[in-house]
């Protein structure tokens, strides 16, 4: 790529650039301007940078004629977009002298930006972190998804209970959108299907329009930018009408308000196992019109539908798309007029398919007989891939079975690579949910461990780390992560370990200041910030880190002489709606910080602080600010995580168990760089299998013992002693994710953290060597991995 492309402009330019678009996009003059004006307008004046180098990507894609990644994801979990497009522009400077010249503060127009929050949590924000690497290795990409109206819910706490309200992203203007009334798609639902001259024709019962929304993502020095597609549900026009219903006006309401809900809402379950029907219609919705407009580029450039595997990667982000599949063998088959035979080959060949959870409740499985009323034609085509699948392999596994449609095997099928998301969970995913398909197909299923975009998570958000690496081992980490291994010699280099506690302590100050403003909560950035973000689930056992909050305050009463380290324990999350044992958990974290926080013996020493409503933006502060990362999920459970990988790369040590990603990190970072406790995968199958576990768990432990005695007797709920019933009950008589028998070992690794951050220096080189040993899990390193292994596809710029 030539650099001249990059857009090169000054401070001057940008301002007057800013002011053209106050007048002109947002028609205000500057003495009537509000954030928001000001906001859109240094927006869309960035916006417009973005446009030459999106240009150049597209033709030297076409000039090349090279292969595309299509990324099928239900969630982009994006976060706000200005500090990003600013910095992959290189423009921040010229941005914050423009905005403070014009008299405003570049800070508080970056905040003014709405988080787009179309993701519930680690899978969606992973698609956004590949959309970044994408970009940044010039890989010709588009992801696809919907544009949802009301992204993940906003979270309040009504004296400790979480309560959840609409979000409203789009009530604003969506400054980086560019809306593509002109790209469009058909999609039906329902009806029947006849066959004639051995030809199945579908006739649907209702059908809704798939509207384009196109964001730029501009990748690292605007070298490229790919782009995420959104589609939002519009209802027919009255031509369309008349083609798809035949003038009939009655059938006629229903798409229109089948449009307005379709695009609405996210759904914020991660968990449920709950046939919902419009689930089941936005899944086919966006998967349809992405497989739509994937063959009309594709056919508008010449190329042979029978070619489609030499041009065309799509990736299954989950099974949330997976009926993606079976609708392009329809369109090759039933609409193109290729046997079906070579149809389902054909789209296997270019399928890949990414398993992101092991939970059985967290699978996809539609009621067979509401699968058929919604997509009857999908129906017999899956009936056909089995069919198929039988034959080529002899095996009996089957797609429809017991009167359900499992879309995990759907995906698997059709997929000619399954990935799991980091070594543990693939070996897992092979021995459990997918062995059987593991042993018709062997080798299908490869890992590729997840990866964060280090612009984002290092560069962006924590400056004063930024700047120090920079000054160290010099520029071009960014996009080389593994440079951050030249870190290593300097940590033995007092003065490197001193501006390291000090990048550490001004980002402690930052969310320290951010806290009072916004909540009016004082915290010691002197203290230890111990700091657990991520939804809130049983399996990743927030509430073993609230039990052990508990046990040291105990001791701390019990010894308030004794030589304590100073913690805050941070909490951030959301649970979902429906998840009452998760908002039961939200409600004793949040009714465990008023009793400790209030008691004056343990006030400089232990301090609960749950902020509400965490989001990316709040991530964005909390992880350059922590100096303990929480990983605690139950062995065998959390498929890799990602906020950990954050967390370490920002020099906050791990306490965790050999989950997921976890133990990767400690492999790269060094066993002695982090703490580990707590049952292996095995061991936690085994234990389960012993009768009376947790009860016994509990008797072997006092402190356990005592903790749940407390909450038991309404300590922590003085107005409402059974409040936690449900909780104690559950770890008594079931305890499925073993909080009971990782207890004790939870509370001696703590005590060992306790013991190395009070020598300052000692933590130091153990954060110091967290960041220097993070570079692998950039995922840039991710995505050559599925281009190289799963896409087969390069850069049309690599030389
Ligand atoms: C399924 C059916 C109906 C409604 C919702 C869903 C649903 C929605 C979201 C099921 C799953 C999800 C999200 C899963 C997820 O975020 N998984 C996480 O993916 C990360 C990226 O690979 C991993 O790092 C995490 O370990 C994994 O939990």
């Amino acid at each position: 790529m030539p650099r001249d492309a990059i857009p090169q402009i000054d401070a001057a330019a940008l301002k007057a650039s800013i002011s053209t678009h106050l007048k002109t996009s947002l028609g205000k003059d500057a003495a009537h301007a509000s954030t928001y004006d000001w906001r859109m307008s240094l927006s869309l004046a960035m916006r417009d940078l973005v446009v030459d180098p999106w240009f150049a990507a597209t033709r030297d894609t076409y000039e090349a004629k090279a292969k595309r990644v299509y990324y099928l994801s239900m969630e982009f979990l994006i976060g706000r977009l200005i500090e990003d497009v600013a910095i992959n522009l290189g423009v921040e400077e010229a941005a914050r002298t423009a905005l403070t010249d014009l008299g405003q503060d570049y800070q508080r127009v970056v905040a003014n930006e709405p988080d787009a929050a179309l993701g519930n949590g680690g899978l969606g924000r992973l698609a956004a972190c590949f959309l970044d690497s994408l970009s940044t290795l010039a890989i010709p990409a588009y992801g696809y998804g919907i544009r949802y109206e009301h992204g993940l819910f906003e979270q309040r706490f009504e004296n400790g209970v979480q309560i959840e309200t609409a979000e409203t992203w789009l009530s604003q203007r969506h400054a980086w959108e560019f809306e593509r009334p002109e790209v469009t798609y058909p999609i039906h639902f329902g009806g029947y299907v006849s066959e004639s001259e051995g030809k199945a024709v579908w006739h649907p019962g209702e059908s809704v329009l798939a509207s384009a929304y196109d964001t730029p993502i501009i990748g690292w020095q605007a070298q490229w930018a790919n782009t995420l597609r959104l589609w939002a549900a519009k209802p027919l026009t009255l031509f369309d009408l008349e083609s798809f219903n035949r003038g009939d006006y009655l059938a006629a309401n229903a798409p229109e308000s089948l449009a307005r809900t379709i695009s609405r809402v996210l759904y914020p379950d991660d968990t449920t196992d709950e046939g919902k029907e419009l689930r089941l219609k936005q899944e086919y919705f966006f998967s349809a019109a992405s497989v739509q407009d994937v063959l009309r580029r594709l056919l508008s450039e010449g190329h042979a539908l029978d070619d489609l595997a030499d041009h065309v990667a799509i990736q299954l982000n989950d099974t949330h798309p997976a009926i993606a599949g079976p609708e392009l063998v329809r369109l090759l088959a039933d609409i193109h007029g290729m046997p079906m035979d070579r149809a389902i080959a054909t789209a296997r060949a270019c399928l890949g398919f990414t398993n992101h959870t092991l939970l059985p409740e967290a699978l996809e499985r539609w009621p067979e007989g509401l699968f058929a009323r919604i997509l009857p034609r999908h129906h017999r085509i899956i009936e056909l891939i089995q069919d198929a699948h039988a034959k080529e392999t002899g095996s009996d596994i089957r797609i429809i079975d017991h009167g359900e449609v499992k879309m995990g095997e759907l995906a698997f099928i059709m997929a000619h690579t399954i990935n799991g998301v980091s070594a543990l969970h693939t070996e897992l995913v092979k021995e459990t949910v997918f062995a059987d398909l593991n042993t018709a197909y062997p080798g299908r299923i490869i890992n590729q461990t997840n990866g964060i975009t280090p612009r984002r998570w290092l560069y962006t958000c924590n400056k004063p780390l930024g700047d120090l690496i920079t000054e160290t081992i010099g520029d071009g980490w960014q996009d080389d992560l593994e440079r951050l291994g030249g870190l290593r010699p300097h940590i033995d280099d007092a003065g490197f370990r001193a501006q390291f506690r000090a990048a550490k302590l001004s980002n402690k100050h930052r969310l320290a200041a951010w806290l009072k403003t916004r909540d009016d909560v004082t915290i010691d950035p002197e203290a230890m910030f111990d700091v657990q973000i991520k939804r809130v689930h049983e399996y990743k056992r927030q509430l073993l880190n609230i039990l052990e909050t508990i046990a040291l305050w105990n001791d701390i009463c019990d010894s308030p002489n004794g030589d304590w380290t100073p913690r805050v324990k941070l909490f951030g999350g959301k649970a979902a709606p429906g998840y009452a044992m998760a908002k039961s958990i939200i409600h004793l974290i949040n009714d465990v910080a008023a009793t400790i926080n209030s008691d004056p013996r343990t006030r400089d020493l232990l301090q609960v602080v749950y902020p509400e409503n965490y989001n990316v933006s709040m991530a964005e502060l909390l992880i350059p600010a922590s100096d303990l990362s929480e990983q605690i999920s139950t062995a065998g459970k959390e498929a890799s995580g990602t906020g950990n990988m954050k967390l370490s790369l920002n020099g906050s040590p791990t306490i965790g168990t050999l989950d997921g990603a976890n133990v990767e990190i400690r492999e790269q970072v060094g066993h002695e760089n982090f703490f580990l406790f707590g049952l292996t995968a095995q061991e936690v199958e085994a234990r389960r299998r012993e009768h009376g576990f947790s009860r016994r768990a509990i008797e072997e432990s006092p402190r356990l013992t005592r903790v749940l005695g407390q909450i038991a007797s309404g300590v922590f709920s003085q107005s409402d002693r059974e409040r936690y019933a449900g909780i104690l009950h559950m770890l008594y008589e079931q305890d499925f994710f073993l909080v009971t028998c990782d207890f004790d070992a939870y509370f001696t690794a703590q005590r060992a953290v306790d013991q190395a951050y009070r020598n300052a220096d000692r933590w130091t080189r153990l954060a110091a060597n967290n960041t220097a040993g993070m570079g692998w899990f950039s995922s840039d390193r991710t995505i050559r991995g599925y281009a190289n292994e799963i896409w087969k596809v390069a850069s049309p710029r690599a030389t």
